[in-house]
């Protein structure tokens, strides 16, 4: 039986957490293979008329949906203490939690690098990424070098101190020398992850042969990503990236399940764009249009609290993202934000430096200074919220839909009209 895989399309934020929730009920595990805390995934429930609004970091969105089995994938970074807050966040608030599984090499966010992500911002200046000040670049960094720790290192002490003390040897010339700060203390750092060691012991398994298992079983496997397309460390905008395959390839490398296994890939495009953080955005608008955007759209960081850049929908991004994921098909989402444009513009190609390009610049400086060719659609002013079915939507809402799926290139199979779990049209 299949997995799919959920990306997101633009710069993250596209509502990808509301979509995992969403499939929740027919999917049986749902397993998040990248990134780690500096995601924010906020799904809204209505229970008997009221809206409880839950933020997830770290954990998977299916965690929401009793039915499923949530799994933090090895390509995961994890910060013990941001897990246990987590868990008992949603424990106190009846989330029955008690089915998660953590990969035994998914890497450790150690306390120093969170340290190390926060001061190399501070010292990077003007030049800074805008990181979430998690501790994620240098956590994957460690990966890389091969001086990470991993989840089952917590259960070996003599590995774990050997491993913290590895890592420290160079960190603490760094954190001295160079950002004149104090050094980490090997003790307290295998300390503080040894704390959590009896906790943590029932949740951890081999969860690429967990999930080999189910899919051979027919069980259905929801591969669900952390940021988004322009975010991946390979294919998007780099430096201004995370540090993590965000795209379908990293939904493979990051939980242990071969491509061929894969039967669908989902991308979630909101119908305009947002970023949180530096880097280029053609379409980014310093204007009333924009702040329309951020207020209506409510586009605040939901890990940070950060207000979001704000700007059109870039169709450039979206086949792009069609390209890199191999996506089948998208769900567009806050459709709803955009009621009460007198029109709609789309970005369907750039000019650099009077050359046209339909695709993403393969020069970085030029996606920096590309100015977008925009094409206007006309408004409507009626409330979409309540529409359930592509019908039932206004002619230029309906026409919108359609014109983006004919730029992007693949079927737009569900649109999103508002926060709430059942705000959705599904298309079949
Ligand atoms: P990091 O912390 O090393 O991953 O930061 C590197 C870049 O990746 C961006 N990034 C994000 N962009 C959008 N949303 C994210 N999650 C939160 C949310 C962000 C927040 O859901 O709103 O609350 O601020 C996320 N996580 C990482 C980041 O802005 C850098 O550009
Ligand atoms: P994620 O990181 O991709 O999961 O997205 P976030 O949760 O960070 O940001 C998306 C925001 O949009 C959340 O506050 C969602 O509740 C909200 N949202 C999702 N879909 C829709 C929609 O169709 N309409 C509206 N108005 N809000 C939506
Ligand atoms: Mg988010």
């Amino acid at each position: 039986m299949p997995a799919i895989v959920l990306v997101g399309a633009q710069w993250g934020d596209e509502g990808k957490g509301k979509a995992t929730d969403l499939m929740g009920e027919d999917v049986d595990y749902v397993v998040k293979f990248n990134g780690g805390n500096n995601a924010g995934h906020t799904v809204v429930i209505e229970t008997d008329g009221k809206r409880e609004k839950y933020a997830l970091h770290l954990l998977p969105s299916g965690i929401l949906t009793p039915s499923v089995t949530p799994v933090i994938g090895n390509g995961v970074v994890v910060d013990l203490e941001v897990l246990f807050e987590e868990l008992d966040g949603l424990g106190a608030r009846g989330v029955d939690t008690s089915k998660l599984l953590v990969s035994a090499n998914a890497h450790v966010i150690a306390p120093y690098n969170r340290t190390l992500d926060k001061v190399t911002e501070r010292f990077l200046g003007a030049r800074k990424i805008g990181t979430t000040g998690r501790g994620i670049g240098p956590t994957y960094a460690d990966k890389m070098n091969r001086v990470g720790i991993r989840i089952q290192d917590i259960f070996d002490e003599g590995i774990l101190r050997q491993k913290v003390e590895a890592a420290l040897a160079l960190k603490n010339q760094v954190l001295v020398k160079i950002y004149n700060t104090r050094a980490a203390e090997a003790d307290r750092v295998v300390e503080e992850l040894l704390s959590y060691a009896d906790r943590l012991r029932p949740m951890v398994a081999d969860t690429a042969l967990v999930l080999e298992q189910a899919l051979n079983e027919g069980k259905n496997v929801l591969l669900e990503a952390g940021q988004a397309t322009l975010l991946d460390v390979d294919h998007g905008t780099y430096p201004f990236v995370t540090s993590s395959s965000a795209t379908a390839g990293g939904a493979c490398t990051g939980s242990g399940i071969p491509p061929t296994r894969v039967s669908r890939v989902i991308a979630i495009l909101k119908a305009y764009t947002t970023r949180v953080g530096e880097g280029p955005f053609p379409t980014e608008l310093d204007d009333d249009n924009g702040e329309f955007l951020r207020r209506t759209g409510a586009e605040y960081g939901t890990t940070t609290g950060r207000p979001r850049r704000c700007g059109w929908l870039d169709v450039v991004i979206g086949r792009y993202a069609t390209r890199i994921n191999g996506v089948t098909d998208f769900v567009i989402t806050k459709l709803d934000v955009l009621t009460g444009l007198d029109t709609v513009p789309i970005c369907v190609a750039y000019d650099v430096d009077g050359v046209r390009h339909d695709e993403m610049p393969v020069g970085q400086s030029d996606f920096h200074h590309a100015t977008p060719i925009y094409e206007e659609l006309p408004g409507w002013p009626e409330d979409i919220s309540g529409c359930r079915t592509f019908e039932e939507l206004p002619a230029n809402a309906r026409a919108y839909v359609l014109r983006v799926e004919e730029l992007i290139g693949a079927r737009v199979s569900a649109i999103g009209v508002g926060p709430g779990r059942h705000e959705i049209i599904e298309r079949h």
